[in-house]
This record gives structure tokens, C-alpha cells and sequence, in this order.
């Protein structure tokens, strides 16, 4: 077997055994521990009973693994759905920057169950359309990150008879900068709001080369990167669809194919792909730099 149907096999073998997949479904809550985590939040017993009902990496059942960490336990009661009993909202870790979230539904059962690594960031519930009873809601979530590149989402769930769907991850920040022979991206969301159901983002992208590579090919630039394509004031709009139970939206501004690359900031060929029409229009309409690069990349990077 080479390496590569050895990896391939792996991935299948951990998919399998669901170790990436959503943890504790179906398992019920004490309705006595909901209402002391309401009561106190702050109570260190109470996240530890929890890890010892409830096995997962996130929550600790040993006391010394308390020491020196920030423990945490966040419980928001709120109805999402359209009946008259509330969910609840949980985020519990042994350490604030790595928590487990969970949806339990009005039977106290279970219903959703996410590993949450977010490096040194605390955990965000984000609920979207507040005056509506079927509520939107979701949280940051951490794709990776080292030097120079990391990969941050918003993910927004639904719950529709005690099921949770993800109907829409969005971009909160990508980056990646050390992409010497190609493109380097750095895309944010900001702005975020909800009106009548709707949700709106703006989105800002900055996708540049490095002044290291421009001098390497032999043209003669100062600064520190030069940007293709630099936009601060794109705002998608997105609604829900019943019939995919999906946030979508229609706009040209950003299509499907960029949304895709937003999520993978350091390939090439999918930037080519994804902004072919923009990079032709750039190249009629651009500087002879523009038309040197967009030459390099599409003669390198196809
Ligand atoms: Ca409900």
C-alpha cells in the first residue's frame, strides 16, 4: 500500500468511527444539574459532574486538571423553535478556549454536540434574529491557524423538531501570507446584522502577491505586497430557503467559487478559477504590472 491509500484509508477509518462528528447524542441532562448551572455558573463541581455524565476530551473529571485553567460554563435557556418550552444553549470546558457545545432540546435530551478549539479566544453565542420566534444561532469556530495563516468561521444553526441543522458557515476571518509563489488572501467579515430574518455580512478581501516575489521575477517594486484585488464593501445578503433549509444568497458581487476560496486562502488554482472573469477584466483594463502577474500566475498556478 503507498502512502497516499494509506492516508486515504485513515481518513476513512477516523471518519468512520465519527471521532470528528458530534458527541453525547441522544444522551439525556439532569433537569436538577440544568438548574444549578443556571443558579451557578461558576461552580467548578458542576462542569465536573457534567464530564463524569457526559465522556469527552473537552471536559475534564479530574479536580487537579483545574489547576491553573479557566473553567468554563455557560448556559443560555432560550426558545429556538416554534413550540411553547425552551432549549438550551451549553458551553462547558475544563479551559475556556477549549469547550464542547451542546444543544439540548425541551426533553433535556441531546440534540447536537460540537469540540470547540479556539485557541485563547472565549467560546461566542451568537443568537441572530431575536424577535423572531424560530431563532437563528451559532458561534465562531476555529478551523486552524500557525504562523501566518489561521481559519476562522461563523457557523449558524436552525433547530426544526429537535434536529439542528447548519444552514450557513460564513467566513469571520481566513488568512494566509506566506504563500511566496501565489496569491496571498486575507478575508474578514465584520458588520454582521439581521433584519426581518435576513442576514447580512460585509465582507472585506485583500488578495495580494509579496514584494519578494515581484522583485524575483525580475520586475523592480517597492513595498511590502501588492494587491489584485482589494475590496472593503461587499455586503451579502443572506435568506432562508425552506426548501434546502439553507441560508443562501444571490449575489454576483461574490460568487459561489469565491465563497469556496475564502474558505482555502492559499490555493492558487482555485483563486484562478474563482475570479477568472475579474482577473480578465483586470487584465484589460488594468496597469502593465497587473498584466505581468495575472501572466505569471495563470502560466504557473493553472
Ligand atoms: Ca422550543
Amino acid at each position: 500500500m503507498n502512502k497516499l491509500s494509506f492516508l486515504l484509508l485513515l481518513a476513512l477509518v477516523l471518519i468512520g468511527q465519527n471521532i470528528f462528528a458530534q458527541i453525547n447524542i441522544g444522551e439525556q441532562v439532569p433537569e436538577e444539574w440544568l438548574k444549578k448551572a443556571l443558579e451557578q455558573p461558576s461552580d467548578k463541581s458542576l462542569i465536573i459532574e457534567f464530564g463524569k455524565l457526559f465522556f469527552s476530551e473537552a471536559v475534564s473529571t479530574k479536580s487537579y486538571m483545574y489547576d491553573e485553567k479557566e473553567p468554563l460554563l455557560n448556559l443560555t435557556k432560550i426558545n429556538l423553535d416554534n413550540d411553547i418550552e425552551s432549549e438550551y444553549l451549553l458551553f462547558i470546558g475544563t479551559n475556556y478556549s477549549e469547550t464542547n457545545f451542546y444543544v439540548i432540546d425541551d426533553n433535556l435530551s441531546i440534540i447536537f454536540g460540537e469540540y470547540l478549539y479556539l485557541h485563547n479566544e472565549y467560546p461566542q453565542l451568537r443568537i441572530y434574529n431575536t424577535l423572531d420566534q424560530h431563532k437563528l444561532f451559532g458561534y465562531k469556530f476555529l478551523y486552524g491557524r500557525g504562523s501566518g495563516h489561521w481559519l476562522f468561521s461563523n457557523k449558524v444553526f436552525r433547530v426544526e423538531s429537535g434536529k439542528v441543522s447548519l444552514v450557513l458557515e460564513f467566513i469571520d476571518s481566513s488568512n494566509d501570507s506566506f504563500n511566496y509563489a501565489g496569491i496571498n488572501g486575507k478575508i474578514e467579515t465584520n458588520n454582521i446584522r439581521e433584519y426581518g430574518g435576513d442576514i447580512f455580512v460585509k465582507y472585506s478581501y485583500d488578495l495580494y502577491l509579496r514584494y519578494d516575489l515581484i522583485q524575483d521575477l525580475g520586475i523592480e517594486f517597492e513595498g511590502n505586497s501588492y494587491s489584485l484585488f482589494d475590496e472593503n464593501e461587499v455586503t451579502i445578503i443572506y435568506s432562508y430557503d425552506p426548501v434546502t433549509n439553507q441560508l443562501v444568497y444571490n449575489d454576483h458581487n461574490i460568487s459561489q467559487e469565491m465563497m469556496e476560496y475564502f474558505f482555502q486562502p492559499s490555493n492558487d488554482s482555485l483563486f484562478l478559477k474563482a475570479f477568472n472573469n475579474k482577473l480578465d477584466e483586470k487584465y484589460s483594463q488594468g496597469s502593465n504590472l497587473d498584466r505581468k502577474l495575472i501572466d505569471y500566475l495563470r502560466r504557473n498556478k493553472n
